[in-house]
């Protein structure tokens, strides 16, 4: 299967080998801090494909930019504002989902997947976004939500009408027999949706129940059925020729659920998780062995990167990419970069590790700990990235502590691999406060009520981005918006960033900028704690300069003794520092030791290592 893969992947083996081929070339080195140009690549440094060492910077669509007044961002909003993204110097965008859709789960229940949804324009308004995003440099992806559809959705009416052809297009099943009632029925497993309660829901019309794992409404495909993988390449298919650069995937650990054929014919119930926390119909009170993570929906991960690769093969251009969105345990998360019998899977799954496993109570050893996790289990040739925030989680500032968002922009940027931005990062935003009255997220109203609603909601991230202190934040000229802006917009806003003599956004752009550099995109990597407080990372590659990124994710000042800094020689000079340190860009560092803030980062350049 997927031989048209093994190009890519052995590529990438190389990329990723980096292993300082011992010694080859020495090259002339520009003396630090008095740089001239850059220094030519040496041969043996191979060219990285477009998407290997990218910015790639999540737009969520409804909060970016209002452009009609009606309270809702659109793709004009987004086409408007497109050179946000090269000033910032971020090299791709993806997309939440633009397709039509009832907005139960805003967008994540799509009701046509060929068609624009009205609130964000047409069609023609989403190929003059790709034109000139094109035109600007900038890729995009599509957000891909092959798990389920919108109830609303023709598949679905049709489904549940039994027209042929879509009989099985989603996962049917009858009831069971009450044993204790006999006008009773009862559904045909235990399994629990992601929004709690039952993931089955009786249809009248159809007199069996259908699954879904998310809300009820959004059905779950039926992914044994031969049609509905076609038609999910179809929809590929379809976005690519209107040019986009490939996709993020979504909540593929879901895609799949046991087969009855393999169980006597009936759906097994999930077990008992037997934790006391969780009350029947909770997430947590099963533990998902029929509902996650089946191996069979790799196979579906392979099939669609074999289409992308066939489809590049047989159109030109740059590479297409798919980039794998679920929340699992390393091992089931590796597996989407592919598996050991060579069937290559996504261009990467999405790290969530600093989502999941950090938090304002973690540790420099955690950070560490959490960070060689990934590159440890990773396949040999893979792309590592990372990531700190998205649509569906508090936002790091506000998970973390605010003082840590340019420690945090600097490991995103300076770890190897892709760094992934979610909107609105790039200038600290916090969680905006969202009450019951105005929560608007599917999860936070059918997992909460409203005293618990914000330990579900996706509402406080997703609420507009603050483009400058005017009404709105900038993002709306409407009398109302469709979340609440936040309140610190007028302090923390892009208009105000930009003057600003310091600010995180010339942060995020001092990073982006060093990113090119040789020794971050192709360098090797070390990183430690040097104390409970502060961690180090550096970047090395033999001629080129030694990057160094000091951080202390603690709530107490630290001081490190920096001959502990592995391949750091003194002295060097500070190229960013976080908005709050008093060392500045250009300060020499030479001291044996360091005293950082609370939250202080620092990014060192040092002599190279050879
Ligand atoms: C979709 O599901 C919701 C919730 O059960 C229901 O109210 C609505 O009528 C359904 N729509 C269709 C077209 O079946
Ligand atoms: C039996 O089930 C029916 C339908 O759900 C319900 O209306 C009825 O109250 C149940 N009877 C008993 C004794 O629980
Ligand atoms: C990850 O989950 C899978 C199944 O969900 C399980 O078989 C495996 O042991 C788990 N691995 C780790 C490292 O927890
Ligand atoms: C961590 O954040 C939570 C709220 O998100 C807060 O209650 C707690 O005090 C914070 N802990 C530390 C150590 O900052
Ligand atoms: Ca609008
Ligand atoms: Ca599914």
């Amino acid at each position: 299967m997927l031989h048209s893969m093994k190009a890519f992947g052995i590529t990438a083996i190389v990329v990723l080998g980096l292993g300082l081929i011992a010694g080859v070339i020495t090259w002339a080195v520009l003396a630090t801090g008095d740089r001239g140009p850059p220094a030519p690549t040496p041969p043996d440094l191979i060219d990285l494909d477009w998407w290997q060492h990218c910015v790639l910077y999540q737009i969520y669509p409804r909060s970016f930019k209002d452009s009609d007044g009606d309270g809702i961002g659109d793709l004009k909003g987004i086409t408007e504002h497109l050179e946000h993204f090269v000033a910032a110097g971020v090299d791709a965008v993806w997309m939440s989902p633009i397709f039509e859709s009832p907005m139960v789960d805003f967008g994540y229940d799509i009701s046509n997947f060929y068609e624009i949804h009205y609130e964000y324009g047409t069609m023609e308004d989403f190929e003059n976004l790709l034109e000139k995003a094109h035109q600007l440099g900038l890729k995009v992806l599509l957000d891909f939500v092959p798990n389920h559809a919108s109830n609303e959705s023709e598949y679905f009416i049709k489904s549940e009408a039994r027209e042929p052809g879509y009989e099985d297009f989603f996962v049917w099943a009858d009831a069971l027999p009450d044993p204790d009632n006999d006008t009773n029925r009862l559904p045909p497993s235990n399994w629990i949706s992601q929004f709690a309660g039952s993931a089955w829901e009786w249809s009248t019309k159809r007199q069996q129940y259908y699954l879904h794992q998310f809300a009820i409404e959004q059905p779950d495909f039926n992914f044994r059925n031969p049609d509905v993988q076609k038609e999910m390449i179809n929809i590929m298919n379809f976005w690519l020729d209107k040019g986009a650069d490939g996709f993020r995937v979504d909540a593929l650990p879901y895609l799949m659920e046991a087969d009855p054929a393999d169980h006597g014919g009936g759906y097994p119930d999930d077990p008992l998780s037997g934790r006391a926390e969780f009350q029947p119909g909770q997430l947590g009170y099963n533990v998902p062995l029929y509902t996650k993570d089946l191996l069979e929906l790799y196979d579906r991960v392979h099939e669609w990167r074999g289409f992308v690769d066939s489809y590049l093969q047989a159109n030109g251009g740059d590479t297409r990419v798919i980039f794998s969105e679920g929340y699992a345990n390393i091992s089931m998360t590796m597996l989407y970069y592919g598996n050991e019998d060579g069937d290559i899977g996504a261009h990467f799954p999405f790290n969530f590790d600093f989502i999941s496993d950090l938090s304002n109570t973690s540790t420099a050893r955690d950070f560490g700990y959490t960070i060689l996790k990934w590159l440890t289990y990773m396949p040999h040739g893979a792309v590592p990235n990372w990531q700190t925030g998205n649509h569906d989680n508090n936002r790091a500032p506000s998970r973390f502590r605010v003082n840590m968002v340019d420690g945090l922009t600097s490991l995103n940027m300076l770890l190897p691999g892709v760094a992934v931005t979610y909107q609105g990062e790039e200038i600290g935003m916090r969680d905006g406060f969202v009450s019951w009255e105005d929560t608007r997220d599917v999860e936070a109203l059918r997992r909460g009520d409203n005293e618990t609603y914000l330990l579900y909601s996706r509402d406080p991230c997703r609420t507009p981005y603050h483009w400058d202190n005017s009404t709105n934040a900038g993002f709306s000229t409407g009398n109302e918006t469709w979340l609440p802006i936040a309140e610190d917009y007028v302090e923390i806003n892009l208009a105000k960033q930009k003057e600003d003599a310091r600010s995180h956004f010339k942060v995020y752009q001092a990073l982006v900028k060093l990113r090119k550099e040789k020794t971050l995109s192709h360098g090797e990597y070390s990183v430690r704690a040097l104390s409970n407080r502060t961690l180090f990372l550096v970047r090395y590659l033999r001629t080129f300069d030694t990057i160094v990124l000091l951080f202390n994710v603690s709530e107490l000042s630290d001081t490190v003794v920096l001959s502990r800094v592995l391949h750091l020689e003194l002295p060097a000079t500070v190229v960013v520092s976080s908005i709050h340190s008093t060392r500045v860009a250009g300060d020499t560092i030479e001291g044996e030791t360091l005293t950082l803030a609370p939250g202080e980062a620092i990014v060192l350049r040092a002599k190279p290592v050879s």
